[in-house]
């Protein structure tokens, strides 16, 4: 097909990804979440392309028998002649994208045929007992086979009907294809697709590289050697070099390549040498309330279940005040240093030693949420919670009898005597409840049996900083090293509701190309620790003047040593700590207020631009007649070729390629309301904005009502009352 025979304005997109419809990580809930936007965008031109997994696709996926096209249609019959299973259909989610999810057992048999002509054409290696590239391989093969024959069949299938035919869609002309690859997994086709010519714009996403994970999960000053690596030999070393292979040849094969975010974007300029084109960075489906204070009652609610699981999994020992206590949480992959977990835990230990020391009222309760290998819960963490469900239900049993006598009494027009309400039953039943809520051992830090215990990084961590759960410890530990659901015994919640339950998330993670757990705490209103080595981190930054003022903190793990970050993280827990709740309310609505800025609907632009350069490198020619053709003709100006959601040259990014220069321009300003700790301003003369007599926040931001509140009481002022 030659260049100008391609119809740029109204192209075809495949999305392919190893988790397509398939959770693994994170690049599931970036794919997921984007489908909306991008269902908005390409409607029926849209498909995703993924492995088929028998265990999950059924949950996922509902076939369809009529293909979204002609071509399409012929493709998958021709793939079924020859033998290749897959699952084509809609993909269950908002938005209902088509995908083909494609069986790679079905083609298993033709693996060292593959390999081998892998090696032949890319000089890429593999191994033979390396399952996961195996797949990737076959995985690979077939969707080049695919997009191959689809290419060939959209050639071979008459053009457009008369009536659509005109000057800018020719007889001859064919939509032209992008075709987006994510991560090394789904990085075969790419480097297949380049060498077999096919006219097909490609990008190349990457979510991480192989070597910064690794390379960071060991004891490497990674950024600061970044330049220096020897990036075959410690991919060598590794044990992943033919990964590599795959992950470096992608990148290079594509025609546009991004990384998730500015940090990931200069790690794999030296690590995979090539300057990303742009960057990509991850969004999320934000649903917002009607009505602000409705996801504050959903943060009460869910409050409510944590407390109850607290109750029991400190039974015996619940001598702290739970309206004073605060729910931390870390979660993710068990990735002890990436994630940085170590930190997060020397950090509780300090933040102990403080709140002891200040002799603070208030009690945190510090969660890991990472699952790794263990047989099931312990014994000790379920009796908690069924003795202090059973302790419920007595009590709510005595409740019931209680308001019988009163009632019995009432009817028979008696006050009852008081003395009589609980009988002697009641007191035997309650006294036993009671009893049985003492034990002689500590509540556990770990509420499951692990498979390795003793040589565990996160307990060894936990028992060396001994915060073994005492009575006189201001921070307690919970580890829980498995995903939460509602179906589990202890804390019957999913995460979303765990997390809106909670107060602080912390996440001082040493490589996070992105962290999607932080942007989520964000879109929920819950405030969040993170450090300038992730992408989220850099990028709130870069967006927001002042995070900490909208619960956004962000620890530097880039230019100060571990013992001065751990010191920041625990200074920040504990400023946080002493917040009052009317302080932690207001500093919620401000982070919620964040999550118009992580919305598809505004990161999705990213994805826009990208592929449109992809186009224009591909296209060259055909897009500077379009241009041409634009600027000749009405038709063609910025409503009819609005076809990228951007306003010609508005947005200034559709003139270039380097995406890198794109950024956004503003900043997200101060509140307007005050900064957490107000203090009253002292000079009531100046009244440039109308506004004397008021309170103004540190830096002369004027104070809601509630703010004021505060101000006065932590100054004194006797009668305040709300
Ligand atoms: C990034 O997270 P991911 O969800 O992509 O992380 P994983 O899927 O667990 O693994 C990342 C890569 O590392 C490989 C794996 C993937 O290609 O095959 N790998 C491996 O080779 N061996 C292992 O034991 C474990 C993993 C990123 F880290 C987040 O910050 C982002 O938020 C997320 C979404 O962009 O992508
Ligand atoms: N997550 C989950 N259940 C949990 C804890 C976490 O489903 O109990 C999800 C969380 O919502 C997030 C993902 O795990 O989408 C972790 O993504 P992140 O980008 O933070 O890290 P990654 O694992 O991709 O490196
Ligand atoms: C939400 C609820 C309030 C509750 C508060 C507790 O804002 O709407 O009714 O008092 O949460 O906040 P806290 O930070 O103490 O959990």
């Amino acid at each position: 097909m030659s260049d100008t025979k391609v119809d740029i304005s109204k192209p075809l997109l495949f999305e392919i990804a190893w988790e397509v419809a398939n959770k693994v990580g994170g690049i599931y809930t970036v794919i997921k979440s984007k489908a909306p936007v991008t269902c908005n965008e390409y409607g029926e031109r849209y498909c995703l392309i993924g492995p088929l997994s028998y265990k999950t696709a059924p949950m996922e996926v509902e076939a369809v028998t009529k293909p979204q096209s002609e071509a399409m249609r012929v493709t998958l019959e021709n793939l079924t002649q020859r033998g290749i299973k897959f699952l084509y259909g809609r993909w269950l989610i908002e938005g209902a994208p088509y995908v083909l999810l494609l069986d790679v057992s079905s083609a298993y048999h033709r693996m060292n045929e593959w390999k081998s002509d892998l090696w032949n054409t890319a000089g890429i290696p593999s191994p033979p007992n390396d399952r996961e590239t195996n797949e990737a391989i076959v995985f690979g093969y077939l969707v080049a086979w695919f997009l191959g024959e689809f290419v060939h069949q959209q050639d071979h299938l008459p053009s457009l009907p008369a009536s659509e035919i005109d000057e800018r869609h020719p007889a001859n002309t064919k939509p032209a294809i992008i075709a987006h690859f994510h991560e090394w997994l789904a990085g075969v086709a790419l480097v297949l697709l380049r060498k077999r010519a096919l006219n097909i714009a490609t990008i190349f996403t990457t979510h991480a590289t192989l070597l910064g994970r690794y390379l960071c999960a060991g004891d490497v000053d990674f950024y600061n050697n970044l330049k220096f690596f020897d990036v075959d030999a410690e991919a060598g070393r590794r044990g992943i070099y033919h990964r590599y292979c795959i992950e470096r040849a992608a990148t290079h094969c594509a025609d546009v390549f991004t990384t998730v975010s500015h940090i990931t974007a200069y790690e794999a300029e030296w690590l995979l040498k090539r300057k990303p084109d742009g960057v990509t960075p991850n969004g999320l489906n934000v649903v917002k309330f009607s009505a602000l204070h409705e996801f504050q009652n959903l943060h009460a609610k869910a409050k409510e279940k944590i407390h109850e699981f607290t109750r029991g999994h400190f039974y015996g020992y619940n001598d702290f005040d739970l309206d004073n206590t605060l729910y931390f949480f870390t979660a993710g992959r068990y990735e002890f240093r990436n994630k940085g977990v170590d930190m997060f835990i020397e950090s509780m230990a300090r933040l102990n030693a403080q709140l002891k020391h200040i002799n603070s009222p208030i009690t945190v309760v510090a969660f890991i949420i990472m699952p790794a290998s263990t047989h099931s819960f312990t014994v000790d963490a379920l009796k908690g919670q069924a003795v202090m469900k059973q302790l419920k239900e007595s009590v709510a049993e005595i409740q019931h009898s209680i308001g019988n006598r009163i009632f019995d009494n009432a009817a028979r027009g008696k006050i009852p005597d008081s003395t009589q309400l609980v009988s002697d039953q009641d007191f035997v039943l309650l006294k036993r409840r009671i009893f049985a809520l003492k034990r002689d051992s500590l509540p556990p830090v770990v509420t499951h049996n692990m498979a390795d215990d003793a040589a565990d990084p996160i307990l060894t961590q936990i028992r060396k900083v001994k915060l073994f759960n005492a009575p006189e410890d201001r921070v307690k530990m919970i580890f829980h090293p498995e995903f939460l659901s509602s179906n589990n015994p202890l804390l019957g919640m999913d995460y979303e509701e765990f997390l809106r339950g909670c107060h602080l998330g912390v996440f001082p993670s040493y490589y996070e190309p992105w962290g999607y757990t932080p942007a989520e705490c964000t879109v929920m209103g819950v405030p969040s620790i993170t450090t300038n080595l992730s992408g989220f981190g850099c990028f709130m930054d870069e967006m927001i003047s002042h995070p900490p003022d909208y619960g956004i903190y962000i620890v530097d793990r880039r230019l100060k040593s571990v013992e001065e970050s751990c010191q920041q993280l625990a200074d920040c827990m504990m400023e946080f700590c002493q917040k009052s709740r009317r302080q932690r309310i207001n500093q919620r609505n401000r982070t919620e207020r964040l999550s118009d800025l992580l919305d598809w609907k505004r990161m999705g632009l990213e994805y826009v631009k990208a592929r449109w350069v992809a186009i224009r490198r591909k296209w060259p020619e055909t897009v500077a007649l379009h241009e041409n053709r634009q600027d000749d003709s009405d038709e063609y100006g910025a409503a009819g070729e609005l076809q990228y959601g951007y306003e010609s040259d508005a947005t200034s990014g559709l003139q270039r390629d380097d995406l890198t220069n794109l950024k956004y321009h503003q900043k997200v300003p101060r509140p307007q309301s005050a900064p957490g700790s107000p203090r009253i301003r002292e000079h009531f003369a100046d009244d440039e904005d109308g506004t004397a007599g008021l309170f103004e926040g540190r830096d002369g931001e004027r104070l809601d009502a509630a703010d004021l509140i505060e101000g006065l009481k932590a100054l004194g002022v006797k009668g305040t009352s709300e």
